[in-house]
């Protein structure tokens, strides 16, 4: 009988076209652990993008996502949440794809759930509505099936490790890491941790925010930076992959003009952990790249570009390369 439901399980894939030939994860063991793997970032809402993406992916290649399924930005002409995920459930579900979750998940589980007093758990105020736009176009507020996906959602571990190649949807933070594993071996977040993740006071709520978010730091007093959301900020993003930037500028990461920053040491480095080059090499999304696709060290890329779509197509090597770095046709 499962031998029948898996026949009609690839038959279904290969009639959609877009898995064609791919193996189960449920096949990787230690005799055969896992080579080839195609890394997808950052989909937003956009099913044409994610079939092009899947497009590239080697024929026994397995599929590892990087979270931020939802939310499509203002440069997707026609967002389909919908679809977005019941491709991505299904591959999951299948055993032919893996998923970290990102923020924009995370975000969209507190949105659509209420505490004991019937507060949502994250504002429904205007900005966080016009960031979640398209999901909630899609399936409205708190509603039943806007829950069913968010539940869905917390099923998603918060890192991968599979084993010569690290997943995660923004940093790759031992601390953090080791802070959760201790409440949640697997990674995974339970019901019971959402009010306090929503609340960002504890080191539980700092770890779980650190990886999906990345790490942020303080700009000296009186300097402020405006976002890509047109939103003035006081803290930037720090680049953890760059042990030698020193300086603001060369530092930080999603500032659309870096010339908004001093030209300066950044004092507070220090409060970050840096990737440094003796670990395996990790994947993220999330930070909005602009420029080439370009690995930043041997052990880190970050492959969400939104203007040049990119995947990576890992076969086992452990430093990573710049020719795996595949740009999705447009
Ligand atoms: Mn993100």
């Amino acid at each position: 009988m499962a031998g029948l439901v898996r026949v009609l399980k690839l038959t279904r894939l290969l009639l959609d076209g877009d898995f064609e030939g791919l193996s189960p994860f449920s096949q990787t063991t230690a005799s055969m652990p896992l080579t080839n793997c195609t890394i997808i970032p950052d989909i937003h809402a956009d099913a044409g993008r994610l079939n092009r993406s899947l497009r590239l992916a080697g024929t026994h290649d397995r599929i590892a996502f990087l979270g931020d399924f939802i939310d499509a930005g203002s440069a997707v002409n026609d967002p389909d949440d919908a679809a977005v995920l019941e491709r991505v459930r299904r591959a999951c579900d299948d055993g032919l794809a893996v998923a970290v979750m990102g923020n924009h998940e995370l975000n969209a589980i507190l949105f659509h759930r209420c505490d004991d007093d019937g507060q949502p758990l994250r504002a429904r105020d205007a900005k966080n509505l016009k960031q979640h736009r398209s999901f909630c176009d899609r399936f409205g507020i708190g509603t039943a099936t806007a829950r069913d996906w968010t539940a869905w959602f917390l099923t998603l571990p918060l890192w991968l490790d599979l084993g010569g190649l690290r997943l995660v949807h923004a940093c790759w933070n031992p601390s953090a890491i080791k802070m959760i594993a201790e409440r949640r071996p697997d990674g995974r977040l339970k019901e019971a941790d959402l009010k306090e993740v929503a609340g960002k006071q504890t080191d539980f709520a700092w770890a779980v925010n650190m990886l999906l978010s990345g790490p942020e730091i303080p700009l000296p007093p009186g300097v402020t930076f405006t976002d890509a959301g047109g939103h003035v900020r006081t803290d930037v993003r720090i680049a953890w992959w760059r042990a030698d930037a020193p300086t603001w500028r060369a530092a930080s990461l999603s500032v659309p003009n870096p010339a908004e920053l001093p030209d300066c040491d950044v004092e507070a480095a220090h409060a970050v952990e840096f990737y440094g080059p003796e670990n395996p090499p990790v994947l993220v999304g999330h930070y909005k790249m602009k420029g080439d696709p370009r690995i930043e060290t041997p052990q880190a890329a970050c492959l969400d570009y939104p203007r040049r779509p990119t995947v990576y197509r890992w076969s086992g090597e452990p430093s990573l390369r710049q020719d795996r770095m595949i740009e999705v046709p447009v």
